[in-house]
């Protein structure tokens, strides 16, 4: 009897709406989630993690599949993400560094030679096994909703490891990009490399689409975007497309630069909330979109955030694919009940 259930919960995870909407095809409605959906606006989330440190949870598969599922439950949304970070794979591979509360990634040797590149492992998939097993688990767990897993692409990646930490202006990084080229070479061909094979394990255990962040990608002119940092990402989503799962591509502040990011070969290119929908479209040309609620509208009044989804989801219809989600996270004084009520907006204002 196993086999039958599990068919019938991969062929519903094919013909899902989010997934439908990824590949472009007709849908039955809107998917929607919410980058950041599990974490620290949930209260059911404060309260798994008492007491146990962000990198912690993220390697014991029972809180990963927990959080993981706190917000499909709460909400209803069309996708999961995995719970994890982008500098977990560091971690795993025995970068040393933090996840510091109320601040972010802290990485104690920042990286500035050769040298400091070249001892920086591979990663395998004996590196993660806490990785497969959450995969597989969750993925038991969630029937027909999709999995997101997800990986940093490399400059925002690199920009922690050339940082040391969270970084506004990204100087030293760019400072690396500009001063060193054989620096910059190797450390994007590196964590390119991580990324791929990260992702890979996260595909392996039934992961059904991935997310490539490029959060800090908007910090670079077009002409650096194009020449420094497009080509590594490429390589991670040309790796990726070989597993058959699709690709979404997202950054903040990417507007100058989002025909660029639809050309590194993702399926779906996130649209933050600066870019209206209907140009992010037409930047992106021809490939789908996801996005791009302001997420600071969940502290309007409902009508008006309701409203204001109305009009994303109008923009969508011009694409060949359209996923609702926010222009970035969640902000964490979010309150839930909003999310609940704009997740069931979606769905019955874009059924068809
Ligand atoms: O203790 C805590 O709760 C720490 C807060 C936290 C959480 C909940 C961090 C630290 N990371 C996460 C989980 C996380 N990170 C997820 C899974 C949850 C979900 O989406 O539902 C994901 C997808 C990420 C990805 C991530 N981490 C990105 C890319 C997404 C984005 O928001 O742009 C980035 C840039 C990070 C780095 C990071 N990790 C944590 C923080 C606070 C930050 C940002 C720091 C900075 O401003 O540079």
């Amino acid at each position: 009897m196993q086999a039958p259930t599990t068919t019938n919960a991969a062929d519903a995870v094919r013909d899902s709406a989010f997934l439908r909407a990824a590949r472009g095809e007709p849908v039955p409605h809107t998917p929607v989630w919410f980058m950041r959906q599990a974490g620290r606006s949930l209260p059911e989330y404060l309260r798994i993690r008492e007491g146990v440190s962000m990198l912690d949870s993220c390697m014991q598969p029972d809180l990963v599949t927990e959080i993981t599922l706190q917000p499909v439950r709460r909400y209803g949304v069309d996708a999961a993400i995995f719970f994890s970070d982008i500098v977990l794979p560091l971690k795993a591979i025995g970068v040393d560094l933090d996840i510091v509360p109320g601040v972010g990634p802290v990485v104690a040797s920042p990286v500035r030679t050769l040298a400091d590149v070249a001892a920086i492992p591979d990663l395998t998939p004996e590196h993660v096994p806490f990785i497969t097993e959450s995969v597989t688990r969750l993925v038991g767990e969630l029937g027909s909703t999709p999995l997101i897993g997800f990986a940093g692409a490399p400059f925002t990646v690199a920009s922690y490891l050339v940082e040391g930490g969270p970084s506004k202006e990204h100087a030293k990084t760019k400072a690396l990009m500009f001063g060193a080229p054989d620096v910059w070479a190797a450390l994007m061909t590196k964590i390119a490399a991580i990324s791929t094979a990260y992702l890979e394990v996260q595909v392996a255990a039934g992961a059904s689409a991935i997310q490539l962040f490029d959060s800090w990608a908007g910090a670079l002119t077009r002409a650096d975007y194009q020449a420094q940092v497009l080509p590594y990402s490429t390589d991670v989503l040309g790796a990726i497309g070989r597993t058959g799962v699709p690709r979404i591509h997202f950054g903040v502040g990417t507007g100058e630069i989002l025909d660029l990011m639809g050309q590194a070969g993702a399926d779906v290119v996130g649209v933050d909330w600066r870019v209206s929908l209907a140009d992010g479209i037409a930047r992106v040309g021809g490939r789908c979109v996801q996005g791009n609620l302001d997420p600071t509208l969940v502290f309007a009044p409902t009508e008006v955030m309701l409203e204001r989804a109305d009009q994303v989801l109008a923009a969508g219809r011009a694409a060949p694919g359209h996923i609702f989600n926010l222009g970035h996270g969640v902000i964490p004084s979010t309150d839930p009940d909003q999310l609940k009520r704009l997740t069931d907006h979606v769905h019955e204002a874009s059924a068809r």
